[in-house]
């Protein structure tokens, strides 16, 4: 599906490192659209809404506090298998079972400050997208598109 959407942040430990620019341009250079971004000072409660489905687990409060630590900047992408493609960009969870060449494998050393979220399914993509963007994303086209799509 072309019209895959994923919701990527760059978390506050990328925020501080100066990593926005070059984890956004390796999204726009695969050859996703960009439909939405900002950066934002998200809530506790927000970003708890986030990672509900972590409520359970030891490392949640650890979890928000880094999150709430500064600034995240959200964006959207649209493409082909967005999702998937966006995860296999990002690397593993653990930045060191992440291959060199992803984001985390490349920027990252601790679970707990792995600088960037990328969604894990589609259906978690646009629940994530209409919390972190209620104004929604824009729609217009790229005139590269059919050099990247055949
Ligand atoms: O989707 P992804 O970010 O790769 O992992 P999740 O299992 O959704 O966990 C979200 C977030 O929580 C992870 O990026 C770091 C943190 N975390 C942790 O601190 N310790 C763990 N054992 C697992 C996850
Ligand atoms: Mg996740």
């Amino acid at each position: 599906n072309v019209s895959e959407r994923t919701y990527i942040m760059v978390k506050p430990d990328g925020v501080d490192r100066g990593l926005i620019g070059e984890i956004l341009s390796r999204f726009e250079k695969r050859g996703f659209k960009l439909i939405a971004s900002k950066l934002a000072l998200p809530s506790k409660e927000h970003l708890e809404k986030h990672y509900a489905d972590l409520k359970e687990r030891s490392f949640f409060p650890d979890l928000i506090r880094y999150m709430h630590s500064g600034p995240v900047f959200c964006m959207v992408f649209e493409g082909l298998d967005a999702v998937k493609t966006g995860r296999a960009m990002l690397g593993a969870t653990n930045p060191l079972a992440s291959a060199p060449g992803t984001i985390r494998g490349d920027f990252a050393l601790a679970t707990g400050r792995n600088i960037c979220h990328g969604s894990d399914s589609v259906e978690n993509a646009e629940k994530e997208i209409a919390l972190w963007f209620p104004e929604g994303t824009l729609q217009y086209k790229l005139s590269q598109a059919a050099m990247i799509y055949e």
